[in-house]
C-alpha cells in the first residue's frame, strides 16, 4: 500500500514480491541483505519549530471535522491514480464526517473502517486571510499522521512524509489562495511493512466470498491511524528563525546557569546574508522579569548567564519542579529592522551519567514511573488536552517523577506538559520489535531518531533517548543495526543517555553493549511461571545483576506488570485479579529495594499506566489490561499500594512531603504499647 507519487510504484506489489522472496530462499536472501548493510547518511530535517504566536507569526489551526472516505483495500492508489484531490472528495464518493485529531478506527460504527488496511482520504476547505498574501510565508504544519500522509492543496501536491508520530510542515505561500476558500486533501496509508517502522506484514486471506487484505504486526498495541495530531497553518516572515536549539549547565553550586543557544535562519536572506543578521536573546523568569540578555556572535549563536539560577528539578526532588524560564529571540537585520520574533520555554539542568549512577544537576536520580500509551477510547491515538491532562494529574496524584513514551513519540504539547511539571521522559522512536533487519529499516530507523531529536532537543524533561522497544536483538544482524543507530543518535545529541528496553535475555542480546543505561523488561509472574508468586523477586534481582555484571552500566527495569480485571477480586490471589497484580508489584518492589542497595539500580517502570486497545487476540480481553488505572483513568486496586511506594521513595530519596491523603485513618491504637505482643495474662 505505501504508494510513490509520481513514480506510481505500488507498495502493494513490493510487498507481494518480498513474501514470495521470503519463501524457500528467503532466509538466504535476507542473510546477504543484512551483511551489506551500511551505515548511510540521514537527510537532516529543518524547521518544524512548535507553532507560536508572536509580533510576526499568525497562527490558525485547521482542526475540526473534516470529509472522510476509505479506498478500497485492493485497489488502494486508486485515489492517486484518478485524481481525488483535484476535486472535493464528495464528488467521487459519500464522505463521513471525521474528527481531526482523532485516529479514525473508532468514531464510527463499522468494523471496516475500524480494521480497514491501507488508504484512506481526508479533505476540507479553509480560507487564508488576505492580510498573510503580503511580505510573508505561510507554512502548513502536521503534528502527526500515521502511518504515511501525502498532502495536496487545491490540487497541487505540496508534501508527503513516512512515520507516525511526527510532525511534518511544508510551505505553502505559492499553494494557497489569499483572501479565497482553500481545499485540502489528505491521504494517510496505515499499511506497515517489513521496511516501516514499525513493521507489520501485509498478506491476503481467503474469506467468505472472497480475498481479505490483512494487516498483522507484533507489537502489542491497536495500529490506530489517520491524522492524529492538531493541523496549523502559520506565517513566518521571509526571513525568519527556522531552528532553535539550547542547552544549558550549572555551576557554583547549582546557584549561577548558563543558557547556550543556537540559531538558524531560514529565507532569502540567510546564508550569504546570516553575517549581516543579529539574534537579540532575552531571558525571562517565571515572573516575566529579564535575568539575562544578549546579542549573538557572526553564526547566531551565545550564551546567557543567571546568577541565582532556578535549576530544572524533576518531580518531588525539589519544592519548586519543572522550572522553567522564557528565552525571547528577536531576529534583527544590521541595520536595527527587527524581522522575527520565536519565544521557547527553557529549563537549566544537567544531565551526568557513569558506569553506576545517573545524575541530574549532581544530584543521583531514582526513576519511579510507568510505561505508558497515548490511547483512549473513541480518539484512539487522537490528541486530546482532556487526557492529557488527566494523565499528568494521575501521575502527580501517584508520585511518579518519570515516563517512557512507549511505543513511539508522544505529541509536542505532551512533552511541554512534563517540562511544566518537572516529569523525566525516556523520550522512545517508534521502533518497536524490530526484526528482520534490512538496509532500509537501518535507514528509517535513523531517520525516526533524527526526526525526533530534532523535535525534542530543547526539552528539559527529556532525560535520555530510548531507540528501541523490545528489538529482536539475539541475529548477528543487530549487533551492526543498533551499533549504528546508537552511535548516530550520540552524534546527534551528546547530552543525553542512549538506552532501549531489550527483553532478549543478556546471554544472547547482542545490542545492550552499545547504550549508556540497560534498560530490561520481564514479565516474572506473568509470562514467565504464571501464578507464581514465590517465583518473582529472586528472578528479578538475579537478572539485573546479570546485566549489570556483563555491561558495567546503570541498569533498571523498563516494565514488569500483570493482566488485571478492574473487579474481579479472587482471594488467595489468582491472576488476572485486582488481588494478584497488588501482590505481583509487591514482590517487584522487593527485589527493587534489594536492588537499590547497588548503586547501579537506577529506576523501576510499571506496565502500565494504563489499559489499552490491542489488535484482536485470544490474549486479549478487550485490549491489554496491565494498567494500574483503567483505559478511563480510574485506578484499580494497585494504583493505591504504587502511590504508597513512590511517596515512600519520594520521602526517603528526596525528603517530599506526603500527601494527606496517602493513609487513611484507621484507628487511633497507634501507640508502640497496643502494636506490642499480646501479654500472656491477655490470652
Ligand atoms: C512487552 C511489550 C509491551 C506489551 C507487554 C505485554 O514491550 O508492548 O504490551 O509486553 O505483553 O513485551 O503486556
Amino acid at each position: 500500500m505505501r504508494l510513490k507519487i509520481g513514480l506510481e510504484c505500488h507498495r502493494f506489489e513490493i510487498y507481494a514480491f518480498s513474501l514470495l522472496a521470503m519463501g524457500v530462499v528467503g532466509y538466504l536472501i535476507h542473510f546477504a541483505i543484512a551483511l551489506v548493510i551500511v551505515n548511510k547518511e540521514v537527510t537532516p530535517t529543518r524547521g518544524m519549530l512548535y507553532p507560536r504566536e508572536s509580533e510576526t507569526r499568525e497562527v490558525r489551526s485547521l482542526d475540526g471535522l473534516w470529509n472522510f472516505v476509505t479506498s478500497d483495500e485492493a485497489n488502494p492508489t486508486q485515489g492517486v491514480r484518478d485524481k481525488w484531490f483535484s476535486d472535493d472528495l464528495s464528488k467521487v464518493k459519500d464522505v463521513i464526517p471525521m474528527p481531526v485529531p482523532a485516529s479514525y478506527n473508532d468514531i464510527t460504527t463499522d468494523n471496516t473502517i475500524r480494521d480497514h488496511v491501507g488508504t484512506v482520504w481526508y479533505d476540507r476547505k479553509f480560507f487564508v486571510p488576505k492580510s498573510w498574501a503580503k511580505d510573508q510565508r505561510v507554512w502548513l504544519r502536521f503534528g502527526s499522521v500515521h502511518y504515511e500522509a501525502f498532502v495536496w492543496i487545491n490540487g497541487e501536491m505540496v508534501v508527503k512524509h513516512e512515520m507516525g508520530h511526527l510532525p511534518f510542515e511544508a510551505e505553502v505561500t505559492n499553494f494557497v489562495k489569499y483572501g479565497e476558500e482553500n481545499r485540502i486533501t489528505v491521504m494517510c496509508d496505515n499499511a506497515l511493512i517489513q521496511t516501516t517502522v514499525p513493521q507489520g506484514k501485509i498478506s491476503e486471506v481467503k474469506k467468505d466470498g472472497g480475498v481479505a487484505i490483512v494487516q498483522t504486526y507484533t507489537f502489542d498495541f491497536f495500529n490506530y491511524a489517520g491524522i492524529h495530531r492538531s493541523v496549523h497553518l502559520y506565517t513566518t516572515p521571509k526571513t525568519f528563525i527556522e531552528e532553535v536549539e539550547v542547552t544549558s549547565d550549572l555551576e557554583d553550586s547549582n546557584s549561577v546557569g548558563h543558557v547556550y543557544y543556537k540559531v538558524k535562519v531560514g529565507g532569502t536572506a540567510s546564508n550569504e546574508a546570516d553575517s549581516n543578521l543579529q539574534i537579540r536573546v532575552k531571558l525571562r523568569n517565571k515572573e516575566s522579569v529579564t535575568v539575562a540578555n544578549g546579542t549573538s556572535d557572526g553564526d547566531l549563536k551565545g550564551a546567557l548567564e543567571v546568577k541565582n539560577v532556578k535549576p530544572w528539578w524533576p518531580y518531588l526532588m525539589h519544592a519548586e519542579p519543572g522550572y522553567l524560564y522564557q528565552i525571547e529571540l528577536f531576529l534583527h537585520t544590521a541595520d536595527n529592522t527587527l524581522l522575527d520574533v520565536y519565544r521557547l520555554k527553557v529549563g537549566i539542568r544537567t544531565l551526568t551519567w557513569n558506569n553506576t549512577s545517573f545524575l541530574i544537576n549532581g544530584q543521583p536520580v531514582y526513576l519511579r514511573g510507568f510505561g505508558k500509551h497515548e490511547d483512549s477510547d473513541i480518539r484512539g491515538k487522537g490528541l486530546d488536552f482532556a487526557l492529557l491532562t488527566r494523565d499528568m494529574n494521575l501521575l502527580k496524584w501517584i508520585g511518579a517523577n518519570a515516563y517512557r513514551t512507549s511505543h513511539y513519540p508522544y505529541s509536542e504539547e505532551s512533552m511541554q506538559f512534563a517540562d511544566e511539571n518537572g516529569i523525566m521522559i525516556i523520550d522512545e522512536c517508534p521502533s518497536v520489535d524490530t526484526d528482520n533487519y534490512n538496509q532500509a529499516l537501518l535507514d528509517k530507523h535513523k531517520s525516526s531518531m533524527e526526526q525526533l531529536i530534532h523535535r525534542d532537543r530543547n526539552h528539559p524533561s527529556v532525560i535520555m533517548w530510548s531507540i528501541a522497544n523490545e528489538p529482536r536483538t539475539g541475529p548477528f544482524q543487530a549487533d551492526s543495526h543498533f551499533q549504528f543507530v546508537a552511535n548516530f543518535t550520540r552524534a546527534l545529541d551528546g547530552t543525553r543517555p542512549v538506552t532501549a528496553a531489550i527483553a532478549v535475555p543478556s546471554a544472547s542480546d547482542k545490542a545492550a553493549k552499545h547504550l549508556d543505561i540497560i534498560c530490561f523488561n520481564r514479565y516474572n509472574g506473568w509470562y514467565s511461571n504464571p501464578g507464581k508468586l514465590d517465583m518473582i523477586t529472586t528472578h528479578v534481582v538475579e537478572e539485573a545483576i546479570t546485566w549489570n555484571k556483563k555491561h558495567n552500566k546503570p541498569v533498571m527495569i523498563g516494565e514488569y506488570g500483570a493482566d488485571t480485571i478492574e473487579g474481579l477480586h479472587l482471594l488467595p490471589a489468582y491472576i488476572w485479579s485486582e488481588e494478584y497484580q497488588n501482590e505481583l508489584f509487591s514482590k517487584h518492589f522487593k527485589a527493587f529495594d534489594i536492588l537499590r542497595k547497588k548503586e547501579w539500580f537506577i529506576g523501576e517502570f510499571v506496565w502500565n499506566f494504563a489499559d489499552f486497545k490491542t489488535a484482536q487476540s485470544i490474549t486479549r480481553v478487550g485490549g491489554n489490561k496491565k494498567g494500574v488505572f483503567t483505559r478511563n483513568r480510574q485506578p484499580k486496586a494497585t494504583a493505591h499500594l504504587l502511590r504508597k511506594r513512590y511517596f515512600a521513595l519520594g520521602r526517603e530519596l528526596d525528603r517530599c512531603d506526603l500527601p494527606e491523603d496517602l493513609f487513611l485513618y484507621i484507628t487511633d491504637a497507634t501507640s508502640t504499647e497496643s502494636r506490642g505482643k499480646r501479654e500472656t495474662a491477655d490470652l
